[in-house]
């Protein structure tokens, strides 16, 4: 079992997901916890979960992840949660009209407290800024994001399997079955 601290329900339930199929159980600590502001998201991650571990004290993980969009010269990537909560898909496409170039990609950076020190393990997606909102499932910015001619938020669970927080997740349980194996 591992506890997953975390505000946003869409992002356990894939974490969670992703941890079946790794044989991991994840346990949700539904909290906000203090995010400093940076322009980069390993030391963001780094920076809150050392602040959370002094209250926290056992092991546990979050994950910071953004969306980079090329043409915005990466906005709005480490600030992507103000701006969704502000300005939203509607904004972001707004920004994008008659925009040629749609490049995108998510990444995310699971900052993971061992009890000890804090590690961190990233994985991205590449994709496109669609030109409209598509698809009922996922959340945030997945009507928006388009992998491979379907949005995140049509693809529903197979997102789960092409994922930037599929992708950082596998680093870190492979990462703790890989220690677990040492020290048994
Ligand atoms: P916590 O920090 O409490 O975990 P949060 O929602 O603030 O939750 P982030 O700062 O990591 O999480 O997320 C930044 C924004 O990017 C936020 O608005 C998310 O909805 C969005 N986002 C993150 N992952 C996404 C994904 O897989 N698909 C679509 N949008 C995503």
């Amino acid at each position: 079992m591992i506890l997953f601290i975390t505000s946003n329900e869409g992002k356990f339930k894939e974490v969670k997901r992703i941890g079946e199929t790794f044989g991991v159980e994840v346990e949700w600590m539904k909290m906000e916890y203090e995010e400093i502001q940076g322009s980069d998201l390993e030391e963001i991650a780094i920076k809150s979960a050392e602040l959370l571990a002094k209250e926290i004290k056992k092991p546990f993980f979050i994950e910071d992840s953004g969306l980079f969009v090329e043409a915005l010269k990466g906005f709005p990537g480490p600030y992507s949660s103000y701006v969704f909560k502000t300005i939203g898909n509607n904004g972001i496409l707004k920004l994008m009209e008659g925009v040629n170039n749609r490049k995108a990609k998510f990444k995310a950076v699971v900052a993971y407290f061992d009890g000890k020190g804090v590690r961190t393990f990233s994985g991205e997606v590449h994709g496109l800024i669609a030109t409209e909102k598509r698809g009922e499932k996922g959340f945030g910015y997945d009507p928006i994001f388009e992998y491979k001619g379907r949005t995140f938020a049509e693809m529903g669970d197979e997102k789960n399997e092409v994922s930037h927080r599929r992708r950082a997740i596998e680093n870190f349980f492979r990462s703790i079955a890989k220690d677990r194996s040492r020290t048994q």
